[in-house]
C-alpha cells in the first residue's frame, strides 16, 4: 500500500499531468489562431499524451490500494504573443515537471517503496524526450528567425505527429 505521502504526491501529479494537457490545449488554440495548424495539432497530440500520463498515475494509486486525492485544475495562460514564446514556455514547463517526478522519486527511494521508484522511472525517461524534443522545436524556430516560408516547413513537419497511446495496454 502507498504511503499517505507518497499518496499525496501521486495524487499532485496527477493534477500537474492535467494541468499539463490544458495549458497545451490553450497552446494548441492559440496557435490555430496564428494560423499554424501544423503547431496546433503537434500541441494538440502533446495535450492528450498528458492525459495519458494522468490517468496512468491515477490507475496506478489505485492499483497500490488507496484512493488519489482531488484539487481544482489551475487556469492555464490564454493568451500567447508567438510561436516562439509557446515552445519557449513549453521548455520551461517540462523542467519542471521533469524537478517534480524527480522529487516523487526520490521520495519513492527514500521510502523504500522500490515499486513505486521503479514506475516512476518511466516518467524520468519521458521527462528526458520531453525536454529534448522542445528543446529540438526550440533551436529550430530560433534559427528559422523571421523567415516565413520555412516556419511553414516547419509547420508542416508538425503536422505529421500522431497520437500513439504510451500505455496502450492500459485501454485495451
Ligand atoms: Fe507528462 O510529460 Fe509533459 O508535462
Amino acid at each position: 500500500m502507498l504511503s499517505e505521502k507518497l499518496t499525496k504526491a501521486l495524487s499532485d501529479q496527477v493534477n500537474a499531468e492535467y494541468y499539463s494537457a490544458y495549458l497545451y490545449l490553450a497552446m494548441s488554440a492559440a496557435a490555430d489562431q496564428f494560423g499554424l495548424k501544423g503547431t496546433a495539432n503537434w500541441l494538440f497530440v502533446q495535450a492528450q499524451e498528458e492525459m495519458a500520463h494522468g490517468t496512468h498515475i491515477y490507475q496506478y494509486i489505485l492499483e497500490r490500494g488507496v484512493a488519489p486525492t482531488f484539487a481544482a485544475i489551475e487556469q492555464p495562460p490564454t493568451a500567447f504573443v508567438d510561436i516562439n514564446a509557446i515552445y519557449e514556455m513549453v521548455l520551461e514547463h517540462e523542467r519542471k515537471v521533469t524537478q517534480r517526478i524527480n522529487a516523487i522519486a526520490t521520495l519513492a527511494m527514500q521510502e523504500s517503496d522500490h515499486a513505486c521508484y521503479q514506475f516512476m522511472m518511466w516518467y524520468v525517461d519521458e521527462q528526458v524526450e520531453e525536454e529534448a524534443s522542445a528543446t529540438e522545436i526550440l533551436d529550430k524556430l530560433r534559427l528559422i528567425g523571421d523567415n516565413k516560408g520555412i516556419l511553414l516547413t516547419l509547420d508542416n513537419e508538425l503536422a505529421t505527429r500522431t497520437f500513439v497511446h504510451p500505455f496502450p495496454a492500459k485501454v485495451a
